[in-house]
């Protein structure tokens, strides 16, 4: 979850944006063949497990009604929007408008190893598509969330970031060298759709940046523009994506490669307003219904996905009081559709939100007692952090934000680097694209008409 994660009618407009969206080369004859972009996954996908989170070490990400956090030991039903939106990358390929050339599942949602299963489940079982590679990413975050940096004996602290850092030295993993293989095997760019924790991408610009040039963009679900609150309903959510590991976050904004890789984030004023209430785009039994005439296989893609998705349909709405809409999906959207949004030149950034509990800073009382929770002081620069909230963002060390428009010399990382989250000071912020809004509220019927298409 974001706290964090009809019809087989093809109609004028979809014809219209799938014009747009292609890119046209020539052929033989000298007209203009469309070519679907082609991208790799980096996914948390969970549909149907109940599980923890997988992140150990890092910050408990999910709560109930009272804004009190579980443990990242809480078995919980998790997120779909993932294997939504993989189904509908799935669906888009099948009929020319995408070509998925892999999927690096990843901790996140819930742990790897079921992740695993859940990918294989929608990629190769119900989709038939045992020619794409299914390679297993992340197992844990870069690095702990909620701790100090360790150290070393003689009482220095251990590098995080750079070619000799402890990032460098560890991120690597069979997924990370498969996009690095097959980026590098393409000849045309592919776009890495980031669905889940920035683990893997992070990596792979870090440790093989001569995949730069090969890499149409990096879009990602995930920022909040600045100022922003994250809310559905009304309750403060998180920045799942990011929050699960901020310091994979903060590399990849960092990743110095030549040339610099495009990034597009799908910021929450943009994701998160299909989720609020009276504007909420289901996708549920009620909703979806797949191609017309159904298939046997649709039929079995349809009611797995829709089934498997129960449990967490009732978990969020018992949380939220309505449907949970998509989230992921806005990413695969973005690359077949980008005309439906709203994008913008933007300045991205890491604000850390002070001040952690192991810090010199930390303000107790004469007892040696805090007399705050961690991370959420008054005064705190964190949106939505702050006493009103209670205790309930306490666990949440850092947040990705977008200044929109802003060239300014800034930061990448704000606060107190080094010391808040195991984020170290990784140079100056970081031009991005930030989308924002919907093109208009044409394309914001179309979205809802393109994903009730697309996903089953
Ligand atoms: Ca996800």
């Amino acid at each position: 979850m974001l706290v964090h994660s009809a019809l087989m009618f093809f109609s004028v407009f979809s014809v219209a944006l799938l014009v747009a969206a292609v890119s046209g080369c020539s052929d033989s004859a000298g007209g203009s063949t469309p070519v679907p972009p082609r991208v790799i996954l980096s996914t948390d996908v969970a549909n149907g497990l109940i599980d923890t989170h997988g992140a150990q070490g890092s910050c408990p990400v999910s709560f109930d009604a009272a804004a009190s956090y579980f443990n990242d030991s809480d078995y919980q039903p998790q997120d779909v929007d993932d294997g939504l939106a993989l189904a509908a990358a799935l669906n888009l390929d099948a009929a020319g408008l995408l070509r998925v050339e892999g999927v690096v599942p990843t901790y996140g949602n819930a742990t790897l190893p079921p992740t695993m299963l859940v990918a294989r489940q929608i990629v190769v079982d119900l989709k038939g598509r045992g020619d794409i590679p299914v390679v297993p990413g992340a197992m844990a975050p870069a690095a702990q969330v909620l701790r100090a940096a360790p150290r070393w004996f003689d009482d220095r602290e251990v590098a995080i970031a750079g070619p000799a850092g402890s990032f460098a030295a560890s991120c690597r993993n069979a997924g990370v060298d498969f996009m690095r293989r097959r980026l590098m095997d393409l000849e045309e760019p592919v776009s890495l759709l980031a669905v889940g924790p920035l683990t893997d991408v992070a990596c792979l610009l870090t440790i093989y940046p001569d995949v730069a040039s090969s890499i149409a963009e990096i879009v990602v679900l995930g920022s909040r523009v600045e100022g922003d609150s994250l809310t559905v309903n009304g309750k403060v959510v998180n920045d799942f994506n990011f929050r699960t590991d901020p310091l994979g976050g903060a590399m990849l904004l960092a990743a110095a490669t030549s040339p610099r890789v495009p990034i597009r984030l799908m910021a929450f004023r943009l994701t998160g307003q299909t989720s609020q209430d009276g504007d909420v785009i289901v996708l549920d039994a009620s909703t979806l219904h797949g191609p017309d005439p159904p298939t046997e296989a649709s039929q079995r893609s349809l009611a797995w996905l829709t089934d498997s998705a129960e449990p967490r349909q009732e978990f969020w709405s018992g949380i939220f009081g309505t449907p949970e809409g998509p989230f992921d999906q806005y990413v695969v959207a973005a690359v077949v559709w980008p005309d439906l949004f709203d994008c913008r030149p933007g300045l991205a950034y890491v604000q850390m939100c002070p001040v952690p509990a192991w810090s010199a800073e930390y303000p107790v009382d004469a007892d040696g007692q805090p007399t705050e929770h961690p991370f959420n002081a008054e005064d705190n620069p964190c949106v939505d952090h702050g006493s009103a909230n209670g205790g309930s963002l306490a666990a949440v060390p850092a947040q990705l934000v977008v200044a929109l428009g802003s060239d300014a010399s800034q930061p990448l990382v704000r606060g107190l680097p080094g010391v808040d989250g195991n984020i170290p000071d990784l140079g100056p912020a970081r031009q991005v694209t930030v989308c924002v809004d919907f093109a208009d509220a044409t394309a914001r019927r179309d979205f809802e008409d393109l994903l009730l298409e697309y996903t089953w």
